[in-house]
């Protein structure tokens, strides 16, 4: 396009003078009934329908697109410096009500529709949740780009779009059962399609060498099978600052010219249909939480990703720099979620080299400068490792490079530790034996210049354990940066009640300065303040109550203690205990023990990975049980324990406002921080949890007092380990010993046999790793100290309060405050004024 004075191209200019959009209630009622008459072409309003709720998208998003254009601008004009969030997850749920907050517009969008007959929270409720991840590691993604926008930084989220989000659970006869979640059925109203930036993504084929016009040997990669990478971008708006950042979600499709040359004319209609292997890449969510299976799909996703975003980048690296790459990594920084996207590493390598014709070193000064790295995980079972068999077929250029890349960093360690084969064999990126693996944590490691967990607890372990070895050799790398959740989300939009609680105490500030939440423990003591805290929780309760009835037919009353545990399901989250104090309490109130009858409801939710046979054993045992304590009557408001089925993103939000207790209960040294503990903490939840992940800095903010603690430490667990003999913990402990025997009798599973002897025999099981019946006897009494506290209102209430009230630094803000001082360096943009 030609350049104007200004610098900008002619549409920019147009853009720039288009008047900005009016935001009272009547603009957006006008364009609402323009978009829902003339271009959906409806005329009559169901409720059932989600045609309002994509009409009042449209009308926020050209809201959004023109604060997004003003964004863009002034970070290219600056040419800013800008950090790549890459990640294969980014589980977004619900955009509508966010949209609404950050623009300011949730008042004239619930006028609008009452004008209309209609409520915003219903209408908001058409919006099918972006379930594009499998948890934690997915939401985190999703609250950083939330939190970037907010702090005006430059941060711009690179994804895939799949077709098939994370599936649905049903329970059917107490078994997970799960379906797909074809969410783009109905359109996704917020994207855009960027056709205009596709990418063309290799795989398969050969590297062969050959020498430039210059007769300079190269090596290039050749009779590729290629496949389409089609951009489409999300608006992701900061809160009330006209910043509005891009999250990117790469789509698969066939080229043009898709194999048609493989096939002679007679074969055409064969040739077309293999399309599909081009569009399987990204048709679904792999929804395994911290464990991969090895599937050469899945490694076809993670390249997908990583080859179309950093071709991306490059592309607009050129437009602005032509050829000259001396400055990539002073403007550029890529944070890699995880070890998914790791092969980044030898991509920007591979295009640096085959591409750009940078040397290896030139290359590799840029690639180490560049990339940063996030371990979520201190599960060694879930280190991912890719066969280099699998390489060979699929990414013969990159595994070229991922040898060298080898080969250089051992003559390295050779020389600071001359003769150390052992060490060498250990840090090597390629395991030895006979079926070599790439071991993608060390390849993340060599490649960055950060690598951080997410809890103190876990960065400290990470440098004390799994990666001892590269902490000794490079200790300035190795940083800590304690996760945190978007206070937007997960306090003002999904608890409007306790919002306006706090806004009247404390002022509004705290929606962008958490740690002003301090403010309450002013008033944690106040009576008049505590009922009008007890107040707001009690309707959300109601509300949480109405949800369970909804998807189980069960009713339980406000007025009991609700116990959350809601979490993938995972034998180290142990779910398990939290099952074994429910039978517990089922005994003694069979056996007439009236000091365990404080009026208690046990929920728990959570999905298992489809092929997690344990996990799905523990769902069915916990949906027996809790039959059998549903249907006694005598128990009915004493007792009740509640699998809530699908649990997701805009189900937490209902649930995190209702919880009293919260359930964070990990064997210690095994959850790499949590981040449901600080949801539920910031909306007045007490945890019950062990010394694991952030539970432990949770505890030390809200002071012992406030926090129910319990269980062996990591230093206790593997001191105790070696001598671990749960048979003799449950025979010594009469309690236990009547819940185990409650449960080998049958008496939750009459006519199924069989069905608890898996999660018997991993309780009973020396070399449990997870040690759960090591700490049953802490978990029953720290149990009681909670029934004891919550039977004293005010004392409950009180705790309560100061939890929110603690919860200030496990903002998001302040995680990404951190990554940006240590890692990023980014400067704040001011979007172009209007
Ligand atoms: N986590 Cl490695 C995931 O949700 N998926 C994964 O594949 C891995 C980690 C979680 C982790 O278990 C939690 O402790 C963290 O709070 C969360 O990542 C975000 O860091």
């Amino acid at each position: 396009a030609p350049e104007s004075e200004t610098g900008l191209s002619a549409d920019h200019i147009e853009l720039l003078h288009a008047p900005a959009l009016d935001m009272s209630a009547d603009a957006l009622l006008r364009d609402l009934t323009h978009y829902f008459g003339r271009t959906l072409g409806r005329r009559t309003i169901s409720k059932q329908q989600p045609y309002v709720y994509q009409a009042l998208t449209y009308a926020v998003r050209d809201r959004l697109m023109e604060r997004w254009n003003r964004t863009n601008i002034a970070v290219e004009r600056a040419d800013m410096r800008r950090t790549c969030y890459m990640s294969l997850e980014f589980l977004m749920g619900r955009l509508l009500t966010n949209s609404l907050i950050s623009l300011d517009l949730k008042g004239p969008a619930v006028e609008a529709l009452n004008r209309l007959g209609l409520r915003l929270e219903d209408v908001a409720e058409r919006e099918h949740d972006a379930g594009l991840g499998n948890g934690g590691l997915g939401r985190l993604a999703a609250c950083f780009l939330d939190s970037c926008a907010t702090l005006q930084l430059p941060v711009i989220g690179y994804g895939i779009r799949y077709q098939y989000g994370m599936f649905h659970q049903r329970i059917e006869n107490g078994y997970q059962v799960e379906e797909p979640d074809p969410w783009l059925r109905v359109e996704f109203p917020w994207e855009i399609e960027r056709i205009e930036l596709s990418q063309t993504v290799r795989f398969g084929g050969h590297s062969e060498a050959y020498a430039d016009h210059e007769g300079k040997q190269r090596r290039r990669w050749v009779h590729t099978h290629d496949v389409l990478a089609i951009p489409y971008d999300v608006p992701i708006p900061g809160y009330r600052n006209d910043v509005v950042n891009t999250l990117r979600l790469w789509s698969a499709a066939a080229t043009d010219e898709f194999d048609l040359d493989e096939f002679n004319a007679g074969d055409y209609a064969d040739a077309v249909a293999a399309k599909n292997e081009a569009e399987n890449i990204t048709m679904v969510l792999y929804p395994n939480a911290a464990t991969e299976s090895g599937q050469e799909l899945r490694l076809r996703q993670q390249y997908f990703l990583v080859s179309a975003s950093l071709q991306d980048i490059m592309r607009d690296w050129r437009q602005r720099h032509g050829d000259d790459y001396s400055g990539f990594a002073e403007k550029l920084c890529v944070q890699l979620n995880d070890t998914h996207p790791a092969l980044a590493v030898p991509e920007l390598m591979r295009l640096l080299m085959d591409h750009c014709y940078l040397s290896w070193n030139e290359a590799w000064e840029i690639t180490s400068q560049t990339m940063a790295y996030t371990n979520h995980t201190l599960l060694p079972e879930a280190l991912e490792q890719w066969p280099v068999a699998m390489f060979e077929t699929l990414l013969p250029r990159l595994l070229e490079i991922i040898y060298e890349i080898n080969a250089r960093f051992i003559q390295e360690i050779s020389a600071q530790w001359p003769g150390d084969n052992a060490r060498i064999e250990r840090m090597s990126l390629i395991s030895p034996g006979p079926h070599k693996m790439v071991r993608m944590a060390y390849l993340s490691i060599v490649g960055s210049f950060s690598i951080n967990g997410v809890a103190q607890l876990h960065s400290y372990l990470l440098q004390k354990g799994l990666f001892q070895d590269f902490a000794e050799l490079w200790p300035e790398r190795f940083n800590n940066k304690t996760n945190g959740v978007t206070p937007r989300r997960w306090l003002a939009a999904c608890n409007p009640g306790l919002s306006d609680l706090i806004s009247s105490q404390i002022g509004t500030e705290w929606t962008t300065d958490l740690p002003q939440l301090a403010g309450l423990a002013e008033v944690a003591e106040d009576p008049d303040f505590q009922q009008r805290w007890r107040n707001v929780r009690a309707e959300n309760k109601q509300r949480l109550a109405k949800l369970i009835e909804t998807r189980t037919g069960l009713t339980i009353s406000p007025a009991m203690l609700f116990d959350v545990q809601v979490k993938r399901i995972h034998e180290y989250k142990r779910q398990l205990l939290n099952l074994l104090h429910a039978v517990y309490l089922y005994d003694r109130n069979q056996r007439g023990q009236h000091d365990a009858q404080l009026p208690r409801a046990i929920i728990i939710g959570g999905k298992a990975a489809p092929g997690y046979v344990m996990a799905k054993n523990i769902i069915k045992a916990i949906n027996n049980v809790a039959k059998v304590i549903n249907s006694d009557r005598r128990l009915h408001d004493k007792l009740r324990l509640i699998f809530l089925p699908d649990y997701n993103v805009s189900a937490m939000e209902v649930i995190c406002t209702a919880a009293d207790l919260s359930e964070q209960i990990s064997t210690a040294g095994k959850e790499a921080s949590g981040t449901g503990n600080m949801k539920f903490m910031m909306n007045g939840a007490i945890t019950i949890g062990t010394l694991d992940g952030a539970n432990v800095e949770i505890r030390e903010a809200v002071g012992d007092e406030n926090f129910f603690l319990f269980g062996l430490t990591v230093e206790q667990i593997e001191a105790q380990r070696a001598t671990y003999n749960p048979q003799e913990i449950i025979a010594s402990d009469a309690d236990f010993a009547r819940v185990i025997s409650l449960l080998e009798s049958g008496h939750f599973n009459r006519f199924e046999p069989g069905v608890f002897d898996s999660i018997l025999h991993a309780i009973r099981d020396p070399h449990d790793p997870w040690m759960t019946a090591a700490d049953f006897r802490s978990f029953i009494d720290a149990q009681e100290r909670v029934a004891k506290s919550y039977s004293q209102r005010d004392l409950w209430t009180a705790m309560s309060i100061r939890n929110t009230a603690a919860s200030g630094t496990f903002s998001t803000d302040r995680t990404i405050k951190n990554y940006n001082d240590d890692i990023w360096r980014l400067d704040t943009v001011t979007p172009l004024a209007p």
